[in-house]
């Protein structure tokens, strides 16, 4: 480890690496007020200074991964090689029969996007260091091996027909590190989001909600993302054994960065053990609006899941859309890392992701720990396949001026003949 005292951005950076881009060896030298605006620690300045409850600083030595930053083989991570590509016209690219998510043609570069005017952009994030179970980097490859049929009798709306959707590939994530995997990720959602398409990141583990949101908040703007996130676990859990990113810790880290306003966080499904009363109470002092599944044992699916949509629809313009696949009981989803009993059912969480995206405006969305590996008889894959795309379908129906929680096919309502 060689630390020059000197260079305050590259050690805060080193220390703090999947925040914040990490300047090459030769612009090191950056005076502190030069430091880019999103490093974990102008942001948790930022946060002090305006508001929200003191937080501990984090011992130096026990809580922080350190890392080389000047370590030239540190971007090696972050790019995607596409020397060897032949030359061509910009645009998607037809693949016929090789796997891509729902048989969407393939894009590997923003010029392609751009040029085909692509409104959505599935993308893969095959992270699985962030959780102590491995497997849900397989997520990805299993979604594209799914049947390609899209749409249901619901709507009657094929949404591979009405909107421009292309496969724009995996990130290049390190697999041995979870830190050094954001960065590219972030970079690759930003890059689609500023062409105006909608990321659709295909998980992976939960670490990556932190890449997709920081990464629409880089294009909409800090605190102009809201984020609905299905989970039966709160995921907001503070530094652990030294790592500051898992999948146990994304929301914390978006909003203790300043990615995000708590208020415009809803949570939905959680239930189990975890977190005990200081994570409410960590929630409740960042504004955060939470939906257990106690409550909605309590009050009722329906009146809970129209609440979530009114309080969608009462936030920032833009919005993300986190999908743990943990959110359904395991009966439906057994293929996840950290299953808990007493989770939604399919025709709950189908009708409201559909209701959530046909009538908000939706910047990215993630499906995450589906884990493939145990995954027997394929009933998870089968459900994220069909979660993705109800989303689409709501999508869909936005752009077609139909966005509505209740709207089916006059076709296929029993009141038919009326
Ligand atoms: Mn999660």
């Amino acid at each position: 480890m060689k630390f020059d005292p000197s260079s305050t951005a590259l050690v805060l950076c080193g220390l703090l690496l999947a925040a914040c881009e990490v300047p090459p060896p030769e612009e090191a030298e950056v005076a502190p007020s030069e430091m880019p605006a999103d490093t974990v620690a102008a942001a948790a300045a930022d946060t002090a200074a305006e508001a929200a409850p003191e937080r501990e600083p984090l011992p130096a030595d026990s809580a922080i991964i350190r890392l080389d930053a000047s370590d030239p083989n540190l971007g090696v991570w972050q790019d995607r090689d596409i020397s060897g590509d032949p030359p061509r016209e910009p645009g998607p690219i037809e693949v016929g029969s090789v796997l891509t998510f729902f048989g969407l043609p393939i894009a590997r570069t923003t010029e392609d996007l751009v040029a085909g005017e692509v409104e959505v952009a599935f993308l893969g994030a095959p992270v699985d260091m962030g959780v102590g179970y491995r497997g849900a980097g397989e997520g990805p490859t299993a979604l594209r091996a799914m049947r390609r049929s899209v749409g249901s009798m619901e709507t009657m709306i094929s949404w591979r027909s009405e909107l421009t959707a292309v496969d724009y590939g995996n990130a290049p994530i390190d697999n041995l590190s979870v830190e050094r995997s954001m960065p590219p990720i972030r970079r690759m959602v930003r890059e689609i989001a500023e062409t105006g398409a909608i990321p659709v990141i295909i998980g992976g583990d939960h670490s990556i909600e932190f890449a997709n949101v920081a990464g629409l908040a880089d294009v909409y703007g800090k605190e102009n993302v809201g984020v609905i996130h299905f989970d039966a676990h709160y995921d907001a859990g503070d530094a652990r054994h030294g790592h500051l990113i898992s999948h146990a810790q994304p929301v914390r880290r978006l909003i203790d960065d300043g990615h995000i306003l708590g208020r415009n966080f809803i949570q939905v499904g959680l239930r189990g053990s975890w977190p005990g009363p200081e994570g409410f109470e960590w929630m409740r002092a960042n504004g955060l609006r939470y939906h257990t599944m106690a409550e909605i044992d309590r009050d009722g699916w329906t009146n809970v899941m129209q609440e979530v949509l009114d309080q969608a629809n009462d936030g920032p313009e833009y919005l993300h859309i986190s999908f743990d696949i943990d959110v359904m009981d395991p009966a439906y989803t057994s293929g996840t890392g950290t299953p808990v009993p007493g989770g939604l059912t399919p025709r709950e969480v189908f009708y409201i992701v559909r209701g959530l995206c046909s009538e908000n405006n939706v910047v990215g969305f993630d499906l995450v720990e589906l884990n493939p590996l145990v995954d027997p008889g394929y009933t998870t894959v089968l459900n994220a396949k069909q979660i993705v795309d109800e989303c689409m379908t709501g999508i869909a129906l936005r752009k077609l001026g139909l966005g509505n929680r209740d709207y089916l096919s006059p076709l296929t309502r029993g009141d038919g003949h009326r």
